[in-house]
């Protein structure tokens, strides 16, 4: 701090004061015409050191809240702006997965529109054919129309890493929310979510099943072990023929709990197919080729772990693990026989 006691030290000090806290009392003081009396001097100078010395602390004082408050508003900007940025992210995640699937779809019109001469060598008409024209991601594919095929326009869940990839998901069970108690025209047109628990359609599936075809079913119990079971040769006839299952050259570790229902119709709850004198859809309360009635319900009642060894109406594959267990997952999938990856 200044130590002088002299006169001009004090000009220099209010000049000082003026200038940087431009005080108006100090102002006045400067105005005022000096005082001669040398005590008074003094203690003016003194009582101006202790207000300096105030006024600077406080100026400080200041300073460091300002500085505090300025850094936490540049911190709480940087968190803003760090925050919208990973808000911005993740809307061009979703925007660019979904342009992806856009397109895709677009690919897919285009296509259809393009391939007005074409032949069944080039259709679009399952996974199989995707995945031969390149499309390797997994995931929901539209088919177009195709009016050569006699197809119509059609979502389908493509399959194109397990296995080889290119097959057509026909069914799935994991989710568990949605019901397969249906009935026959629902069992005809297909019903649930193609991403999550769904039937394709017995039309759907006598559509892709005319060319020849391999069925691969695939199992999972609660205690997370797979197991599969695969038809060299798999096809429904048409409705007509109540959709009537032939299968073929069984392969697979989780036995064979499809051959009991080779030869039979498909039944639902409100058409009794089946070949027993019970009404199997209404006790397997499932749509299925029942005969008298199952070895297998793979579209029956969901149950979680815990309620799965109550009823023989679950999700069973008695070869694996007998009529009162539900199992966890499934999943249908086909692929023409020629299929060469
Ligand atoms: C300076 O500080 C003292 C003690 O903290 C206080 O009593 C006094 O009023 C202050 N003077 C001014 C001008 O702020
Ligand atoms: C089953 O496999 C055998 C041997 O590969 C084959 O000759 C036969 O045609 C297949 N059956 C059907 C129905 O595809
Ligand atoms: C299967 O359905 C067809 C026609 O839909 C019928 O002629 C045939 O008798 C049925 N078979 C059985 C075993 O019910
Ligand atoms: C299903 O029945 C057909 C005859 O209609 C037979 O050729 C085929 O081998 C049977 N499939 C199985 C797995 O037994
Ligand atoms: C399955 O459950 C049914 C009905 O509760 C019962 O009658 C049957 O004995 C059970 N079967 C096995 C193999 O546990
Ligand atoms: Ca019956």
């Amino acid at each position: 701090m200044v130590k002088s006691t002299a006169a001009p030290c004090v000009a220099i000090l209010l000049l000082f004061l003026t200038e940087t806290l431009a005080q108006r009392p100090m102002n006045k003081r400067l105005a005022a015409p000096p005082k001669p009396a040398k005590a008074q001097c003094c203690d003016e100078v003194r009582s101006l050191k202790v207000q300096v010395a105030n006024l600077t602390s406080l100026l400080e004082e200041l300073g460091k809240k300002q500085e505090a408050d300025l850094r936490t508003v540049v911190k709480q900007m940087m968190e803003l702006d760090q925050q919208s940025r990973l808000q911005e992210a993740r809307v061009m995640e979703a925007e660019s997965k979904y342009s992806e699937i856009h397109n895709r779809v677009e690919i897919m019109q285009l296509q259809a529109a393009q391939s007005a001469t074409h032949t069944t060598t080039d259709a679009i008409y399952d996974c199989a054919s995707l995945f031969n024209k390149n499309y390797k991601i997994s995931g929901e594919y539209r088919l177009p129309k195709d009016d050569f095929l006699g197809t119509p326009e059609l979502s389908v869940f493509c399959d194109m890493e397990n296995n080889g990839g290119g097959w057509t998901v026909i069914q799935r069970r994991k989710v568990g929310l949605t019901s397969f108690n249906r009935d026959w025209k629902q069992y005809k047109h297909g019903f649930g979510n193609i991403r999550g628990d769904f039937w394709l359609g017995n039309e759907h599936i006598f559509r892709l099943t005319r060319q020849p075809t391999v069925l691969r079913i695939e199992l999972e119990d609660w205690e997370g072990e797979v197991r599969y079971a695969e038809y060299g040769f798999f096809t429904v006839s048409n409705e007509l023929n109540s959709y009537k299952l032939f299968i073929a050259n069984y392969s697979g570790n989780a036995g064979d709990s499809l051959r009991y229902h080779n030869n039979t119709n498909f039944s639902t709850k409100n058409k009794d197919n089946d070949k027993c004198v019970d009404d199997c859809a209404q006790l397997r309360q499932g749509g299925y080729w029942y005969n008298c009635c199952t070895d297998s319900n793979l579209n029956g009642v969901f149950y979680r772990y815990g309620s799965h060894a109550k009823n023989m109406d679950g999700i069973t594959w008695y070869a694996w693990h007998g009529p009162n267990y539900s199992l966890k997952r499934v999943e249908m999938k086909i692929r023409p026989q020629n299929f060469a990856a």
